[in-house]
């Protein structure tokens, strides 16, 4: 009797572990904060950047990739529910006096994981609430921890990535891993002593403390390639210098990360996903539904697809695509419920998983903002078809607002002090342009990357416009979009969601 029992228990043990090993298959996210376009991997030679080139090689690189929304906790909150804004709940920034947070009612990606018995960890900035829709196996997180060391010390997140991998050799389990580094953010408005982008933070000078595995790369500000939204000006290059010093801590600490996946044995059956989560921290970058706020860079690198390893897609993702592949990738069903017993929530992204065997045709991403800072009320939905960019500025007479972080960069005050002594600004803009925008925004982005004239009232783009419009507006309804009759009408959600008119002239 005993004898038989072994078996049965043996057999079953044999079973289990034989499917949960070759089924096994992980995810490794890493995500960049406020990272850009900054790096070879998009052609830009005057930042090194070896080992994001390194895993480029591995990857499909997107071209045309964008986050759905222009801030730092509204982005992650799509990232990790495939929801975009104003669906989840996570209207602006998440942190201090600004308190957003999803709903309580929303299905995360880490819910959904969890759920399905894999592990799931974090370590760096969450930036996302509340605990419950977001929760973790294990987490080193601003929560708990200074940002400084778990989102910008590259070699005490290697300790943690270690530590999370070492557990999941013994435990078997499949595992999500979500690294989501600080660099290369602004510093200049929380730690100004480490420099405006932290890029002296752990550089071994007196006070600056050392990251033992970080050899930081300097650069003058004639070295840098300025992009055509932001002043060519002493001060922003500096700025930028600055920044490409802390872009070389980021490379270096992906770097480290993917080798202690390597050797931690995960290299082929390991997804590994790179973006960041909006738009560099510069005037017409951060907090825009512009192409430099919303164009973000997006490796993915399957071990089990090697055929596009090293090429370049031209297709249309958004970071609203990344829950949507996740969840393909682990063969997890995607979640259909409803959030206040009538909303019914399905996911709008899709699974990027086919293309990285052929390239598809998408060529469509949507966008949705209303908040950065809890002050920041500036509505604005966006949708970019092919050629075209469509924003919609619902509170277009009002001027468009400047976060804390922005205004004391150097490139922001410089632009001030130009615009205020009537000095020119080398900017491509004037800051009156930039705070008063018009309601309809329509741009041609293949003729006119630099989004500078406005074809929204051209008789020859009506048709473009209308097409365009309407798609937003089918977008919107959705997914839910409280905001889908402002600014001319009201919605009544009740009964039979419909727009009132308000008859306010707009
Ligand atoms: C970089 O430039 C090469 C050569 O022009 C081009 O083929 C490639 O697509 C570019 N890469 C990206 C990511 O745009
Ligand atoms: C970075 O982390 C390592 C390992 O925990 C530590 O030894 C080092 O002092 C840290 N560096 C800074 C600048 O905090
Ligand atoms: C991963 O696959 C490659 C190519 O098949 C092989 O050379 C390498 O040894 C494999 N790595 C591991 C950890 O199995
Ligand atoms: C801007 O002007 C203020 C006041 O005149 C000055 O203190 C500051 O250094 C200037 N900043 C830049 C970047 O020129
Ligand atoms: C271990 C620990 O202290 N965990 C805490 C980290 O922060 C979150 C959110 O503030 C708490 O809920 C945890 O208890």
């Amino acid at each position: 009797m005993a004898d038989k029992l072994y078996w049965v228990i043996y057999i079953l043990a044999l079973n289990c572990c034989r499917e949960a090993n070759t089924a096994k298959r992980n995810v490794l996210l890493i995500i960049a904060d406020d990272a850009g376009f900054e790096s070879e991997v998009y052609n830009n030679t005057a930042v090194h950047t070896p080992h994001l080139r390194a895993l480029a090689q591995r990857s499909l690189v997107f071209r045309n990739a964008f986050t759905s929304v222009s801030s730092c906790s509204p982005s992650r909150s799509t990232i990790l529910t495939g929801l975009p804004e104003h669906q989840n709940g996570m209207y602006g920034l998440h942190q201090d006096i600004h308190h957003f947070n999803s709903f309580d009612g929303v299905q995360s990606l880490p819910f959904l994981l969890r759920q399905a018995n894999i592990q799931t960890g974090i370590i760096g900035k969450k930036h996302v609430g509340p605990g419950e829709v977001y929760p973790f196996d294990f987490a080193y997180t601003e929560e708990n921890n200074s940002v400084l060391q778990v989102g910008r010390n590259i070699t005490h997140i290697k300790v943690l990535v270690r530590k999370f991998l070492q557990a999941r050799r013994a435990d078997e389990q499949p595992f999500f891993l979500y690294v989501a580094f600080h660099d290369p953010h602004r510093c200049g408005h929380s730690q100004p002593q480490y420099g405006a982008f932290c890029e002296k933070f752990g550089n071994g000078e007196s006070g600056m403390g050392r990251i033992p595995d970080w050899t930081p790369e300097h650069y003058t500000p004639d070295q840098v390639k300025v992009p055509y939204f932001i002043p060519d000006t002493p001060a922003a290059r500096a700025d930028l210098a600055a920044q490409y010093t802390t872009i070389s801590r980021l490379d270096q600490g992906i770097g480290l990360v993917l080798k202690e996946l390597w050797e931690a044995g995960f290299e082929n059956n390991t997804l590994v996903m790179y973006s960041s989560d909006n738009g560099i921290p510069f005037p017409n970058g951060r907090t825009n539904l512009y192409w430099s706020g919303t164009a973000e860079p997006m490796l993915l690198s399957s071990p089990e697809h090697r055929q596009r390893w090293g090429e370049v897609s031209q297709a249309y993702v958004s970071l609203l695509d990344v829950t949507p592949t996740i969840l393909d990738w682990f063969s997890v069903p995607y979640p259909e419920y409803r959030l206040w017993g009538r909303q019914r929530v399905a996911l709008s992204g899709r699974s990027l998983l086919p293309a990285l065997v052929s390239e598809p045709p998408w060529d469509t991403v949507f966008a949705s903002q209303s908040l950065h800072e809890v002050t920041m009320y500036y509505p604005m939905r966006a949708v970019h078809q092919g050629s075209f960019r469509l924003v919609h500025n619902l509170n277009f007479r009002m001027p468009f607002p400047i976060d804390q972080d922005l205004y004391v960069s150097p490139t922001f005050q410089d632009l001030l002090n130009r615009t205020h002594s009537g000095q020119p600004t080398a900017w491509f803009k004037t800051l009156q342009q930039y705070y008063y925008r018009e309601r309809w925004e329509l741009y041609d982005v293949q003729g006119d990357p630099g989004e500078t004239r406005n074809l929204a009232s051209d008789p020859a783009h009506r048709h473009t416009l209308d097409t365009l419009r309407e798609q937003l507006l089918k977008w919107q309804w959705a997914t839910s979009d409280p905001w889908v009759c402002a600014p001319d009408a009201v919605l009544e959600a009740k009964m039979s969601p419909q727009c009132r008119p308000l008859y306010n002239d707009l």
